[in-house]
């Protein structure tokens, strides 16, 4: 049949442009979206979805935003792109060095894995070292230094490590398990005044949300500081989502470099990475290491990130997100009991995940050893009753200002209705 799919897996591999999409994990093929409004997403085969996705983080502010579309039809008015300085990118870095603590001078890309893949060469002209420290499950972007033991589609595919990259370059990156300072303490020590940088996601959410214990953030910044090394933050999940300053915010930490992403192109293609002036400014053209882009700090994009920005410093609706988010947190808490399912539902503002397992879950052996089978049913069940969760058990969910209260009550509903039929 010729359907728009079956012409996607003709001129697209896997009928995808990124592999998540492609609904390999949970089953069946993935639906077509023809629009998005608010918190809902409109299938090319008439279902309204309730979206828990929202395009994989940016929505913050839900999809198709008055202000935001209003900002980038006045951006178009001048022009698509100018391929020179312009005055949105003045104004957004200003903006993302107000509200991240740790950045003084950022610079604009246009997607997340350039702001981590730009970050880590930038560890290592600054440091002159070579390695590069990761944690098992996160996942920073698809360039090769990372696609190690990586999380999101590269685990979803059973890819963590991926092919095409060289052994030289993943010898270059050092993989330990997450939350655990001891394996910090002796990978230093076994590279000693070689590890450039330690890269995290500070609360990953590339393998489901974990979260970080006790003091283990504070103390891992310490480590690598005793070292000589860089603290990579790799918030572009969690930047303007957890907080208007993102994790660093939250837990009061400095890292040396940050990566930031999704909600800061309001729905654009738009990455930036930012830290301390005297690393930033060893970027060319003041110093040696190189790193460019012909559309970075595209007007379109920046118009429409500046927005999202503005709205959330103006009306602060973090509290309200994780109102929300609770709300539904709670009540697939009480349907899985009920049920006799046990779940794990690490939540921080408005992400969430679903763990099937009967502990918490510290790191990726845990994700690992969790019940993941029952993910699929679930997923599959709740979106024929119109909720959309990322269709992976590896992912995080997201909550927008469009989640209202009507809107989480129902779904409430409705998944405690699907969880009963499991
Ligand atoms: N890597 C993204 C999830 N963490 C998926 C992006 C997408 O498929 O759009």
């Amino acid at each position: 049949m010729d359907t728009l799919f079956n012409r996607a897996k003709k001129r697209i591999p896997g009928g995808v442009n990124s592999p998540v999409r492609a609904f390999r994990s949970v089953g069946g093929e993935p639906f077509i979206t023809e629009r998005a409004e608010g918190c809902h997403l409109y299938t090319t085969e008439g279902q309204k979805l309730t979206d828990f996705v929202g395009t994989w983080g940016p929505a913050i502010l839900g999809h198709n935003n008055p202000e935001i579309r209003a900002a980038v039809n006045g951006a178009l008015e001048k022009g698509t792109s100018f391929g020179t300085p312009n005055p949105y990118e003045v104004t957004m870095a200003e903006l993302i060095c107000e509200a991240v603590p740790s950045i003084e001078k950022v610079r604009m890309v246009n997607s997340g894995t350039e702001a981590t893949m730009s970050c880590i060469r930038l560890a290592r002209g600054f440091t002159q070292r070579e390695k590069i420290i990761k944690f098992e499950g996160c996942y920073h972007g698809h360039h090769d230094s990372l696609l190690v033991k990586a999380g999101s589609g590269a685990l979803t595919f059973g890819n963590p490590d991926s092919a095409g990259v060289t052994e030289g370059t993943a010898r270059d990156t050092v993989v330990l398990p997450y939350n655990d300072l001891d394996a910090l303490k002796n990978a230093f020590e076994q590279n000693s005044e070689e590890i450039a940088a330690i890269i995290l996601e500070p609360i990953p959410a590339n393998m489901g949300l974990v979260m970080p214990e006790g003091n283990y953030l504070k103390n891992l910044v310490e480590i690598a500081h005793n070292f000589s090394a860089l603290v990579i933050f790799d918030e572009v999940m969690s930047g303007f989502r957890v907080a208007l300053g993102g994790v660093q915010e939250w837990a009061g930490i400095t890292p040396d470099l940050t990566a930031l992403g999704k909600i800061i192109g309001g729905g654009l293609p738009v990455g930036a990475f930012g830290g301390r002036a005297e690393i930033m400014d060893l970027l060319a053209p003041d110093g040696p290491v190189y790193q460019a882009g012909t559309l970075s700090g595209n007007p379109l994009a920046l118009a429409a990130g500046i927005t999202a920005v503005n709205t959330l410093q103006n009306e602060s609706p973090y509290a309200k997100l994780d109102e929300m988010t609770q709300m539904i947190v709670d009540c697939l808490s009480e349907a899985f009991s009920a049920k006799g399912i046990a779940v794990q539902l690490p939540q921080i503002g408005s992400m969430f995940s679903i763990f099937f397992a009967d502990s918490a879950v510290r790191n990726f052996e845990d994700v690992m050893a969790s019940e993941r089978h029952r993910f699929s049913p679930f997923f599959s069940e709740a979106l024929k009753k119109g909720i959309f969760f990322p269709p992976s058990a590896f992912e995080t969910c997201f909550v927008s200002t469009a989640h209202t209260q009507d809107v989480v009550e129902q779904t409430c509903d409705t998944l405690s209705r699907v969880i009963q039929s499991l």
